[in-house]
């Protein structure tokens, strides 16, 4: 075949081959096949022996017409593929700002904690005041100035942590009010809320260290039927407006009289379920009228003044609340418990 009509050849496969090539590699291996020191340009040179002498010139010239034309066409292929190359690998990195992102993990409040602040909100809303004080208390406060004396069965060492013969964990947070009445200004309206210890075994129902929240008024003209009003309005506010209360009789040192609150059952709304044990209502809370010996103790006139107490226990609320039938998971800390409740 004559030089010219390889050269035409070459020019035209070349030109249909850069067409399809897209990566730089691909278009590497053309440039060494055609233009490369064992390539097919520099294979028509070194066959130069063959032409004619007085064509030399003129074939030199072609083929150094068509080296200098491919080159040109290479280059050309080569800034196109690095700029296709070039975008793709921008696409590539390129980082969507508008993607959400995974959040993070949050932790949540433990449910003892979104009770009490439940039942702060809910009595400081009712014009309570919140008093807190220490958990290791003397005897004194506890037991003596609640009407506890000396040798009461509810001193017993099997149910009270004592540290020495007159300083014990705090078996309520009753003390806190004996302080409260002992140096407040009257009228006194508060709540206690905080941990408390009985030397209890650990079970379904019983921790040695659990928490309370009680509530103290004292006023002239308080009577049986403003702590009936204030739990009432508890209850449906804790527990929604269809609720209401039961008192029924009891005893406690510190009052007289004394009651137990009952609540509307808050998972059957008093139908009866396997929660309220068939009977439609809970048992809830303490209450009653501040005995005047204990009025006394703290300084206060009895013949003049009067008050009512109730004691609410948080982990049974918020058991109540969150059907969690055993007391020791509301200790063991298991995330995956907290982080379903709000
Ligand atoms: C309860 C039940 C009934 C109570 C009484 C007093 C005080 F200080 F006024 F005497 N504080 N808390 C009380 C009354 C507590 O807990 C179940």
């Amino acid at each position: 075949m004559a030089v010219v009509d390889t050269l035409r050849e070459i020019r035209e496969r070349v030109e249909s081959e850069l067409a399809a090539i897209s990566s730089s590699a691909e278009l590497d291996t053309l440039r060494v096949k055609v233009l490369g020191k064992k390539g097919e340009l520099t294979a028509l040179l070194k066959g130069m022996g063959q032409v004619a002498p007085e064509d030399r010139p003129k074939v030199g010239a072609q083929i150094n017409e068509v080296r200098q034309w491919l080159t040109e066409k290479m280059d050309e292929a080569q800034s196109r593929i690095q700029a296709a190359e070039r975008e793709a690998a921008i696409k590539a990195e390129t980082i969507d700002v508008t993607e959400p992102r995974a959040l993070p993990k949050v932790g949540s409040a433990h449910p003892i904690t979104l009770v009490m602040d439940e039942l702060i909100e809910c009595f400081t809303g009712m014009g309570f005041d919140v008093m807190e004080g220490p958990e290791v208390e003397l005897d004194h406060y506890n037991f003596e100035l609640m009407n506890l004396p000396k040798n009461h069965p509810a001193r017993d060492a099997q149910d009270t942590f004592y540290m020495d013969d007159n300083i014990v964990l705090r078996t309520h947070t009753s003390p806190m009010q004996a302080r409260a009445m002992l140096t407040r200004p009257l009228p006194i309206r508060i709540i206690c809320p905080g941990r408390v210890y009985r030397a209890d075994e650990v079970d379904a129902t019983h921790s040695p260290v659990f928490h309370q929240m009680e509530g103290l008024v004292i006023d002239e003209h308080v009577k049986m039927s403003d702590l009936r009003g204030t739990l009432e309005a508890f209850a449906k506010k804790l527990y929604g407006e269809g609720t209401t209360t039961r008192f029924r009789p009891s005893f406690f040192p510190f009052t007289e009289p004394s009651a137990e609150v009952d609540m509307t059952c808050v998972a059957c709304h008093g139908k009866g379920c396997s929660i309220c044990k068939g009977t439609g209502w809970i048992e809830v809370l303490g209450s009653g009228m501040v005995h005047p010996h204990v009025l006394e103790m703290c300084g206060i006139d009895s013949t003049k003044y009067s008050g009512f107490a109730f004691g609410i226990g948080l982990e049974r609320i918020a058991m109540q609340r969150y059907g969690i039938r055993d007391m020791r998971l509301l200790y063991e800390g298991d995330a995956r418990l907290f982080s379903q409740l709000r």
